[in-house]
């Protein structure tokens, strides 16, 4: 596609403003606007230093008549709001099914509505539930439905929409499924910034008991590269399993990776109650995307996991207010230490 005025949503937050800032650097004629509730999860101060560049509108996705207004002219949606945290939506499960599934809902009826050239749909590989850890197999575009937290139901949720309005509707719609993201303005609730942050200030790692859960970690970069191609390259009505380069990595791998990028004795490491119906495994094969569209990961975990710790260690003002809101939110879930 030449010129374009996207529509994304959730650009405030982790993988949206990441990729609100690679688009502005990668197609500066493109005119973007960012639709983005400003939860506990979204930060207009991510977006600072490109603030000239966007139109921001802080509203709600579930908002018909204001989706309306900030989707009138777009030739592009990349929809990225959801409630994101799986261990939130054990917590607070209604604003998952609020924001991630009737949310997404709203969006497709006005894009239907307004006859969008192209609505782009971010999901997640859990929706296809989880892997055993002896199995050998990935999640691919073929891969079954069986989601076992909330948000990953709700996430599913609004996949399916997004394939009944292309089916019977023909909205031209593409989806993405990835695996772990991580980089950058990741919100210091997820495992690796709150791992990285737990440790600047001194503490320990709490480590879901028994830490062996695998997770397929991309760098968000590589991610934001993916949508790219998927955008002016993908085929309408399709899906994209996106993946990283570390296979089989272990949580309580990553977090002697930490440990010893940050120089520090492994007994930096407590065990906590484990997440109720933890997913013990995660790995996607990324060969479609990579043979239709030639994409495939750069940045390699170890190396850009000491990338990620130096950001950390250099953007303090970023984290320190959204580390204590985080830590709270664990503090009344209760988690307990493990002796
Ligand atoms: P995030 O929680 O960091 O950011 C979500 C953003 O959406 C925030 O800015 C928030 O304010 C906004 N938002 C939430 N509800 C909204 C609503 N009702 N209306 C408008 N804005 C709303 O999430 P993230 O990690 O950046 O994830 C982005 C997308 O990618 C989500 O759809 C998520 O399901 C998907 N995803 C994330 C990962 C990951 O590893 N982080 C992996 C796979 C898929
Ligand atoms: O303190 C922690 N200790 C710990 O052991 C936290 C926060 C997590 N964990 C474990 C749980 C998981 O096995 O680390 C792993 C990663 O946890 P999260 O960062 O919460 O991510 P996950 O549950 O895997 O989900 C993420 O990837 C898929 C995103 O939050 C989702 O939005 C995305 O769809």
């Amino acid at each position: 596609m030449n010129y374009m005025k996207l529509l994304i949503t959730g650009g405030a937050g982790f993988i949206g403003s990441n990729f609100v800032h690679y688009w502005v650097k990668t197609h500066p004629e493109d005119e973007i606007t960012v639709l983005d509730k400003l939860t506990y999860a979204g930060n207009l101060s991510t977006l600072d230093s490109i603030k000239d560049k966007i139109n921001f509108v802080e509203g709600d996705i579930i908002d018909e008549e204001l989706v309306a207004k900030v989707m009138t002219g777009v030739d592009c949606v990349v929809h990225f709001a959801a409630e994101s945290h799986v261990d939130r939506s054990i917590h607070d499960p209604y604003v998952f099914t609020r924001s991630n599934a009737l949310g997404t809902h709203v969006l497709l009826e006005t894009a239907r509505r307004l006859k969008i050239s192209r609505f782009h749909h971010i999901s997640t590989d859990e929706v296809f539930g989880d892997i055993p850890l002896e199995a050998d197999w990935k999640f691919n575009e073929d891969s079954s439905y069986k989601p076992s937290s909330p948000y990953s139901a709700s996430k599913a949720g609004s996949d399916h929409m997004v394939r009944a309005y292309a089916h019977t509707f023909g909205l031209p719609i593409t989806i993405s499924n990835c695996s772990n993201n991580f980089g950058p303005y990741h919100y210091p609730e997820k495992f690796i910034p709150r791992s990285i942050i737990r440790l600047l200030q001194g503490e320990n790692i709490r480590l879901y008991t028994p830490g062996n859960q695998v997770r397929d970690w991309l760098h968000v970069n590589d991610h934001c590269r993916a949508i790219d191609l998927i955008l002016q390259k993908g085929k309408l009505g399709e899906t994209y399993c996106v993946g990283g380069l570390a296979k089989g990595i272990s949580n309580i791998e990553v977090a002697h990776k930490l440990l010893k990028i940050m120089d520090l004795p492994e007994d930096r490491i407590e065990l906590v109650t484990d997440r109720p119906g933890h997913d013990v495994k995660y790995d996607v094969d990324w060969t479609k995307i990579n043979k239709e569209l030639g994409w495939e990961p750069q940045h390699t975990f170890d190396e850009w996991l000491e990338q990620t710790v130096e950001w950390y260690k250099n953007n303090q003002s970023w984290w320190k207010p959204l580390a204590e809101e985080s830590e709270q939110f664990y503090q009344t879930k209760g988690e307990e230490v493990l002796k």
